[in-house]
């Protein structure tokens, strides 16, 4: 008799809770490609060749090290479609005492997975991958009015000692965002990305994402990620050798035709499980330590892993399921074409939509204040923006893109992971990013067929929403100016955000 050991598509390392007593003579991994997961949602074609390649180079790595493992590749005759077809077809094929799965990452699965009917025992882990378990987030959050990152990104620095001198923080401030907002200057030199060269297991699986999955969004080639662990972490290295330094200053600027800046494209590798997210932060502590990075750089990096990923993580595990219908200031609006790659004048959403189409990435930022921001503003429907952000990005998986959307940018759930909605005017792009010099609009124009749309849809905005939002502490030096505008000022920016919804709704290249 042996354990049958479930390895999913993102838990891909050596060190995940289901092998941890894992006995090579005896056990069998299990792993499978399945269209289930393939398909829930149409993920972008270079997210599936990702995650295939990413899962056959870790099962042939298994195998090396004297593991016993099945693999269910998508086109095999018998590939059941689903995670428990391909789990009963591996207890039929051989005599297993038990299954032993790692907690998977999604709400969906999990909920699935608990009402298996296996005939043997089901075993699931905690996932401790992650910093901070769903107890510990549930007892931080509890008799809390508000629940901010902020505070829980110290206690994790303290719990892991991350960026301490003792029991102070490195530098005497936890957090040095002040200094993470420069704008762009000319002649800024942004380093190439990590990139290797696809060997046969990601060219036979790019073959059959062509073959299978066409109708999916996306480019799939040039396809450069890193799909073994080792690769990963050359990423790693190359990110805090060459980009951590500006990462800090840069954190939050745009240049057109530079996807990647100095962020450092490690998502889909940490939440797939090539990279473990303590390494990630570990590696950019050594850099500053032996002064090979500024303080506001590594600590804005840690902050985004050990603060930002973990808490929205814990949020998600808090309030689902309740948290996929959020939507707190009923914004109905679909989903504009735009965003699939449709044309639009507006320049800023155009230069993101198309370098995600191309890379299945788009920087913090660019998803924030850019297509999240127009998201916000245009009142779109939280389902539909889930919907296209789960779909678009290498790193999507509900956990991580469901606080995200519902709770960064939309202000879906009324302010539980956000204190107030990141809706900005065409100032703030302006300010960050070299869009708005080749933009068709015009960014000093408030109002008018020429003026910058984000200028009155932002207004419009806060008109459309005072009643939700006027009460807001953070809102209030908003609203006090929003009073003093005159009303054909307002009739102003009204008038044209109908204008730009109703040429939307036509259809027409706004
Ligand atoms: P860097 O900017 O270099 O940051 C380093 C790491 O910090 C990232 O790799 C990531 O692991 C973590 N991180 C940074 N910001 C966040 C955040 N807000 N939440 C969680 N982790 C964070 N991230 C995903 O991993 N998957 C998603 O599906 C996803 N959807 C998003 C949707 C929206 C609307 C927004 C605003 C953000 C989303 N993010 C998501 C967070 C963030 O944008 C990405 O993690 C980041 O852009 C990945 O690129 P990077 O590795 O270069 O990150
Ligand atoms: C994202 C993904 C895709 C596209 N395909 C598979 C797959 O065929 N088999 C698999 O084990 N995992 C896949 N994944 C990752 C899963 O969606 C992920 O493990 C679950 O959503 C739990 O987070
Ligand atoms: Fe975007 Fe407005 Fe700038 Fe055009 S002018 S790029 S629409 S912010």
């Amino acid at each position: 008799m042996s354990v049958l050991r479930l390895i999913l598509g993102d838990q891909l390392n050596e060190a995940i809770s289901s092998l941890s007593d894992v006995d090579k003579q005896n056990d069998l991994i299990l792993m499978c490609e399945v269209w289930d997961e393939a398909t829930y949602v149409k993920h972008h074609k270079k997210k599936i060749a990702f995650i295939f390649s990413a899962m056959r180079h870790f099962a042939n790595e298994l195998i090396k090290s004297g593991y016993t493992v099945q693999y269910t590749k998508l086109n095999d005759a018998a590939n059941a479609g689903s995670f428990s077809g391909e789990v009963n077809a591996a207890l039929d094929r051989s005599d297993v005492e038990k299954v032993i799965v790692t907690e998977p990452a999604e709400y969906r699965v999990l909920t699935d997975m608990r009402n298996w009917d296996l005939g043997v025992p089901l075993e699931i882990r905690p996932d401790d991958r992650f910093l901070c378990t769903h107890d510990e987030f549930q007892q931080w959050s509890e008799g809390r009015k508000q629940l901010r990152m902020e505070y829980f990104y110290r206690e994790m620095r303290r719990k892991f000692g991350i960026l301490m001198d003792g029991d102070q923080p490195a530098g005497g401030d936890w957090n040095y965002d002040s200094e993470n907002r420069k704008p762009p200057k000319n002649g800024l030199s942004v380093p190439p990305t990590y990139q290797t060269t696809q060997d046969t297991i990601t060219e036979d699986v790019m073959a059959l994402v062509e073959e299978r999955f066409s109708d999916h969004f996306g480019d799939l080639e040039p396809f450069h990620f890193a799909v073994t662990r080792s690769q990963a972490l050359q990423a790693l290295d190359q990110f805090i050798d060459q980009r951590l330094k500006k990462f800090g200053d840069f954190q939050d600027a745009m240049i057109e035709g530079e996807p990647w800046m100095f962020h450092a494209h490690i998502s889909f590798y940490i939440n797939c499980g090539l990279l473990l997210p303590l390494e990630c932060v570990q590696a950019a502590e050594r850099a500053y330590r032996e002064d090979n990075a500024p303080l506001n750089a590594a600590e804005g990096f840690i902050r985004q892993i050990i603060g930002w990923r973990e808490y929205v993580r814990g949020i998600y595990w808090l309030k689902m399921p309740d948290y996929e219908t959020e939507n707190f200031l009923g914004a109905e609006r679909k989903l504009p074409a735009l965003f699939w790659g449709a044309p639009t004048q507006m320049n800023c959403l155009s230069q993101c939509v198309q370098e995600t189409k191309e890379n299945a990435y788009a920087h913090h930022i660019q998803r924030l204040m850019v297509l999240g921001n127009f998201a916000l503003i245009a009142g779109l429907d939280p389902d539909e923006v889930n919907d296209w952000f789960m779909v678009v990005y290498a790193d999507a998986y509900q956990w991580v893109e469901l606080p995200n959307v519902t709770g960064m940018i939309l202000f879906a759930d009324g302010g539980l992971l956000a204190s107030k909605p990141y809706a900005a005017s065409g100032a703030y792009i302006n300010k960050m990013s070299d869009y708005c010099k080749g933009c068709r609009y015009k960014i000093s124009k408030k109002n008018g067929p020429e003026a910058c749309p984000f200028n009155y849809l932002y207004w419009d905005f806060l008109i459309r929403n005072k009643d939700k939002l006027r009460n807001n502490p953070r809102l209030g030096m908003t609203y006090r100016t929003l009073e003093r505008m005159g009303s054909d000022k307002a009739k102003a920016v009204r008038a044209d955000s109908q204008r730009f919804f109703d040429a939307l709704e036509a259809g027409e290249t706004v």
